[in-house]
């Protein structure tokens, strides 16, 4: 029987378990990324591991988060992450060269490998037929030190895209297609493969822009063919040599197929605050935007940047409007200065923005109260700009453009002519913002600043457990809601005794200090509970806080395994209408814990408070169930186990 190319990569990389979905599978790891807000961990945990050197055959640190210096912590870290990657066989990608998803596209990103990053949209690397994974930072450390990667193996889902888009609809709004039809949990378990027709007509930074989205459906990941265009993108990065052919055969089977016609597509937008809360832009009227910003890892491309540009050029954004615009590297950014089309953006009245993150993760350029914005993102999470009350609008550059020019959210069809887009033929390639690693690496200090502390260690799982549940919270909860990023909170990320005071801010800013009080205790959730970052964050700052199990419907997937990485138990409903009948402040005892994950696929639950009784579910493989009773996998990884 023929095979998807998730089937293809997977095979060539599968280190246990069979390729039957839902079963546990291992596979080899060839490349990793991490970045500054996630590294710093991972590289900790990497030391920990007591490694002289990474054994994967490509490890990359990328600065492109923490970028403001408003006080000594993201320099510290930065020059942490340059000596540690130095002394560990690990390239740097200094602050100021890009967005590390788009560096890995343009300058490591190969056909057929496998890629595991400490950032939820590693995956962006599938528009060049990469096997592309976000993972937390300490699956990432283990990678580095040759472990395997663990997973279920997902089904496969085909978006079978026909026809060709038409002007003014981008590779933005299919992805906006696929979360309207799919939903932000439709991808869990799942990797969604593209083919069909429509994908010779689109270009690997397309492609990219699409995959780096999937990370919003939940996806494992999301991956395009290797084909002609593929050649040609490596080609202009002058790296031809990497290129391989790579697609499903035909008669590979799915789970389901999608199709998406192209010709039919129109401009879409995400509403506040969902990026699956999709609808047509020519249906919303009158709605004034007071900033758009063009940018972050899905659209900042040199192909995004251009059109930006052409859109701008010879008109004015209007009064009321505070624009942006982000290079997603280093390269995009000489390349659009190079051609003049920066000067196009900045005689507009656009702000340009070094090539980082920027206001993707709310450093900076927070919108003003009720404020609406336009973004080019991935992400409209509430409070994620910075604002707590902002309406985060998410559309292609073009229709960022569009309301830039007139202040409200228009059809960018309305802009007139599509303007005819001129590419390089060749472009300039210039790595020296990537550091290779020393030659001597036996020399090399790690410089560790004070705020670096210590990496919080968990104890072993004790036999019974008891204590309140502090928080009751519903569906879709995001990282970013359990752990807020941004500005001011970011620069903490090396510092989990600091960061843990945030724990859950915006929801009940009492949180951190409750939990702390009472030693600890439960947190209750719906579905998809843990959506969007890779941040370990989420899991081991409330570890910090004694959390010993999280209760939910369903979990999103690297939520998940953070929660197991750091001890904490995962547990699911049997039956979802107990959800119901617990209240924030119940009493839980749970007198066989330990036992039950030992052998049982199930946990008793009494609830003192009201004294009902929940079987609840423990859906864990018997290496999960280890690292849990271990405290983690760090302890875990430390006494042996694998
Ligand atoms: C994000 O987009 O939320 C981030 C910031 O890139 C995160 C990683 C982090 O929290 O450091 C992600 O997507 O994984
Ligand atoms: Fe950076 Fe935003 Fe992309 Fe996360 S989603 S990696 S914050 S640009």
């Amino acid at each position: 029987m023929g095979q998807t190319l998730t089937e293809k990569i997977i095979g060539e990389h599968l280190v246990s378990g069979k390729m039957v979905p839902g079963e546990d599978i291992a596979i080899k790891i060839d490349q990793t990324l991490t970045q500054d807000a996630t590294g710093t961990m991972a590289y900790l945990q990497f030391e920990a591991l007591g490694l002289k050197k990474v054994k994967t055959e490509l490890s990359v640190s990328y600065v492109d988060h923490n970028m403001l210096q408003s006080g000594f912590e993201n320099a510290d870290d930065h020059r942490y992450l340059q000596s540690v990657a130095s002394k560990y066989g690990i390239y740097f990608s200094r602050p100021g060269n890009g967005i590390c998803h788009q560096v890995h596209l343009e300058r490591f990103g190969a056909p057929g490998k496998t890629l595991l990053g400490s950032d939820s949209h590693t995956p962006t690397s599938g528009g060049i037929g990469s096997l592309a994974i976000g993972a937390g930072g300490l699956d990432v450390a283990v990678a580095m030190g040759g472990g395997a990667f663990y997973l279920k193996m997902p089904e496969v889902v085909n978006i079978y895209l026909t026809g060709k888009l038409q002007s003014f609809v981008t590779a933005k709004d299919i992805i906006l297609e696929v979360l309207r039809k799919l939903t932000v949990k439709g991808g869990v378990g799942r990797v969604i493969e593209y083919g069909g027709p429509g994908v010779k007509s689109l270009s690997v930074p397309q492609r990219a822009t699409i995959t780096n989205m999937g990370a919003e459906l939940g996806a494992t990941c999301s991956i395009f063919p290797s084909d002609e265009n593929t050649k040609q993108f490596l080609q202009l990065q002058k790296r031809v040599k990497v290129y391989r052919k790579l697609e499903a055969d035909p008669d590979a089977k799915y789970a389901r197929v999608v199709e998406i016609n192209l010709d039919k597509l129109e401009p879409l937008i995400a509403q506040p605050h969902s990026p699956d809360n999709v609808i047509e832009v020519k249906k919303l009227k009158n709605v004034k935007v007071c900033q758009v910003c063009v940018g972050s890892c899905t659209n900042s491309s040199l192909s995004d940047l251009m059109v930006t540009a052409s859109l701008l050029k010879g008109k004015k954004v209007h009064a009321d409007v505070s624009m942006t615009v982000t290079p997603g590297s280093k390269q995009v950014f000489e390349e659009i200065s190079r051609s003049g089309a920066l000067t196009d953006i900045i005689s507009s009245g656009a702000r340009i923005i070094e090539a980082a993150c920027g206001p993707c993760i709310g450093m900076g350029q927070a919108p003003s109260s009720a404020g609406v914005s336009i973004r080019s993102f991935n992400r409209n999470f509430p409070g994620r700009s910075g604002t707590k009350d902002a309406n985060v609008y998410l559309a292609s550059p073009e229709t960022c453009v569009a309301a830039a020019l007139t202040g409200e959210i228009t059809d960018p069809k309305k802009l007139g002519k599509y303007p005819k887009l001129v590419l390089p033929k060749s472009i300039k390639i210039d790595d020296s913002g990537i550091i290779p690693p020393s030659k001597t690496p036996a020399k090399v200090e790690v410089l560790r600043g004070p705020n670096i502390a210590p990496l919080p260690i968990n104890k072993e799982m004790a036999d019974a457990v008891e204590g309140e549940v502090l928080l009751k919270v519903g569906d879709n909860i995001t990282t970013d809601r359990i752990m807020p990023a941004g500005a001011k909170i970011l620069p903490l990320r090396s510092n989990i005794p600091k960061i843990s005071e945030f724990v859950y801010f915006q929801v009940d800013p009492n949180f951190a200090s409750r939990a702390k009080e009472s030693g600890g205790g439960f947190i209750v959730g719906g579905d998809n509970y843990g959506q969007g970052s890779s941040r370990e964050h989420a899991a081991l700052a409330p570890m910090y806080l004694g959390i010993k199990m999280v209760l939910v419907k369903s979990f999103a997937r690297i939520h998940l395994a953070n929660l197991i990485n750091f001890g904490i138990l995962p547990v699911t409903f049997s039956n979802p209408s107990d959800y119901d009948d617990i209240s924030q402040g119940d009493k839980f005892e749970i007198p066989e814990l330990k036992k039950s994950v030992s052998d049982s696929d199930s946990i008793e639950i009494i609830n003192k408070t009201n004294g009902h009784k929940y079987s609840v579910k423990i859906s864990l493989t018997r290496r999960q169930r280890e690292i849990i009773k271990a405290g983690g996998l760090l302890n875990f990884t430390r006494a042996g186990g694998k």
